[in-house]
């Protein structure tokens, strides 16, 4: 082998496999295009982010009497629903003078109340003041609301949930904690009381609302074919759900599952690039997409010079490459299953405004079953709010889920509230109605710090009616998950596709 002429022809296949990277390069630039843009700082409180997919039914205010009026316009079959104690009371009383005050003044959607034990008498008479709707107060059954007999009979039932407690799990160690979890997740939709009904929004004791909803969101996801809205969407602390997205794939592939494109909104897909089985297993993020196709191509490269001067010894450059692929090890990634990993990404269910039979129908309940046989509900502290993701995912395109970016809403710390739109503001008026009851929600309402976030210069991006912002950072300001929301709903999102490699170097 003339070694000159065997260097020279390597810096050329390298150069070439450089040039092939730069096309790659640029090809996944494009791809990252809208996403780079914001990546970085997570921050779409000041961004227009409706599209074709979603967007917000009606930007600021309407006069909610003439809404009813328009033609068309039908009341929904549709409830609030919450479970709770009677130990939280104020906190309830709090949640209902919110909406009223916001909503349901003007629309009269009834209440569904449930506990696992009666209602006291000083409870249901304080929630009845409260409002005028039609209120139900359901008691669950220890059959609607206890794990079952031969579960809580194991003595690995206690030590579980005990255990996760010593592990600092947040709730882990609470029993009521995981039925509370379990109920929402499989059964609310089949308790008598919520099933008579097409539509529920979901509440919770101590909740806030900060900007007055003056249509009625029951009619417009109905009018609009949707199925489910959220207001928040963010992580999951990963300790509580560590196997949920191992059964999730099991239930997928026993049972064939076409997942709806709303899937990919959940997870961490590892199908970068195929074509190359070596490559497949060893590139697992886009980032490592460039220096994997370097390497591999200067082994072929420095192989094919080898083979082509006709001798057996490569050089020692070809070598080193050639053992350090040999030394490494396909990288693993313990929750990767079929090429997929949870992101922990899922909608906050506090707050849901859903179709009942999106759950109480076919394939999500066979999915909770499912679960509910893998033990995840006590040995595992799941939350009914990555279950119902995770189950949405299966059944669901991004087009039947809706943002209610023009509701404003706190639940703990976290927080979300728009900013109003601009030139579509009008004047509260009072269903006079409500003024008797009003008098006595609003010596209770809870008085904030309130700021209204003012917009920038020339934008208008404000969504919200009358809203009254506390100073505290949104949560579109400060979580990844969001940004998945915002890339999924982009007209121009296509699922993802891993990019084919065509690594064939011999057409010189
Ligand atoms: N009847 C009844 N209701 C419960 C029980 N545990 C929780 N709930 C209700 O279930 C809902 C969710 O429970 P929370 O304790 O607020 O759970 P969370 O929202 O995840 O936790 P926080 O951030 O502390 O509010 C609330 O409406 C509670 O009132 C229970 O043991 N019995
Ligand atoms: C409301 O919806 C439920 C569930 O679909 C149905 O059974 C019930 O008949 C409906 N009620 C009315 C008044 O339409
Ligand atoms: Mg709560």
């Amino acid at each position: 082998m003339q070694p000159r002429r065997f260097r020279e022809r390597i810096r050329w296949k390298i150069l070439k496999a450089a040039g092939f990277c730069c096309i790659l390069v640029v090809i996944w630039a494009l791809f990252g295009k809208w996403t780079a843009r914001l990546r970085d700082d997570y921050s779409y409180a000041h961004v227009d982010i409706g599209t074709e997919r979603d967007a917000v039914f009606v930007e600021g205010c309407v006069d909610p009497q003439s809404y009813q009026q328009q033609a068309g316009y039908v009341p929904q079959n549709a409830t609030f629903v919450m479970l709770t104690r009677n130990e939280e009371l104020s906190g309830v009383l709090s949640t209902i003078h919110s909406i009223e005050r916001h909503f349901n003044q003007w629309y009269q959607y009834p209440y569904v109340f449930i506990n696992d034990e009666s209602f006291t008498d000083e409870f249901v008479r304080q929630v009845k003041a409260a409002t005028r709707a039609e209120i139900r107060f359901g008691v669950l059954s220890d059959l609607e609301w206890e794990f079952p007999p031969d579960v809580r009979e194991k003595l690995v039932f206690k030590e579980s949930i005990e255990n996760q407690g010593d592990r600092g799990i947040m709730y882990g160690s609470l029993e009521s904690y995981h039925k509370m979890c379990r109920f929402y997740s499989g059964a609310f939709y089949k308790h008598p009381l919520v099933a008579q009904y097409e539509w529920y929004w979901r509440i919770e004791p101590d909740v806030e609302f900060f900007c007055d909803l003056t249509y009625d969101p029951f009619y417009e996801m109905s009018r609009t074919g949707k199925k489910y809205g959220f207001t928040v969407f963010l992580e999951e602390l990963y300790w509580s759900v560590p196997n949920l997205f191992r059964y999730t794939r099991s239930f997928i592939r026993q049972n064939h599952i076409q997942t709806g494109n709303l899937w990919h909104l959940f997870v961490k897909d590892y199908n970068i690039v195929s074509g190359d089985s070596v490559l497949e297993s060893f590139i697992n993020h886009e980032a490592e997409i460039e220096s994997e196709v370097v390497t591999q191509m200067k082994i072929q490269a420095l192989m094919d010079a080898a083979k082509k001067d006709g001798s057996d010894d490569l050089d020692s450059e070809a070598l080193e490459f050639l053992v350090d692929r040999a030394l490494r090890r396909v990288p693993i990634i313990e929750d990767k299953f079929d090429n997929e990993e949870f992101n922990l990404c899922h909608f906050w269910s506090n707050f849901e405004i859903a179709r009942v039979d999106l759950f109480n129908s076919g394939l999500y309940a066979k999915f909770f079953e499912f679960l509910e046989k893998s033990g995840g509900f006590w040995t595992e502290r799941w939350g009914d709010a990555p279950v119902h993701s995770l189950g949405l995912g299966l059944m669901l395109d991004v087009e039947d889920v809706h943002y209610f970016r023009d509701i404003g809403y706190q639940h703990s710390t976290i927080i979300h509230c728009p900013m109003n739109k601009a030139d579509a503001q009008l004047p509260y008026v009072e269903n006079p109605d409500y003024s008797k009851v009003s008098q006595v929600n609003n010596d209770m309402y809870k008085i904030f710090s309130h700021v209204t976030r003012t917009k920038g210069q020339n934008e208008d991006v404000g969504v919200g009616c009358r809203c009254v912002c506390p100073k505290d950072a949104d949560i579109e300001d400060s979580n990844q998950c969001f940004g998945k929301w915002y890339d999924i709903t982009r007209d121009d999102y296509e699922s993802p596709t891993a990019l084919k490699l065509n690594l064939d170097l011999e057409e010189d």
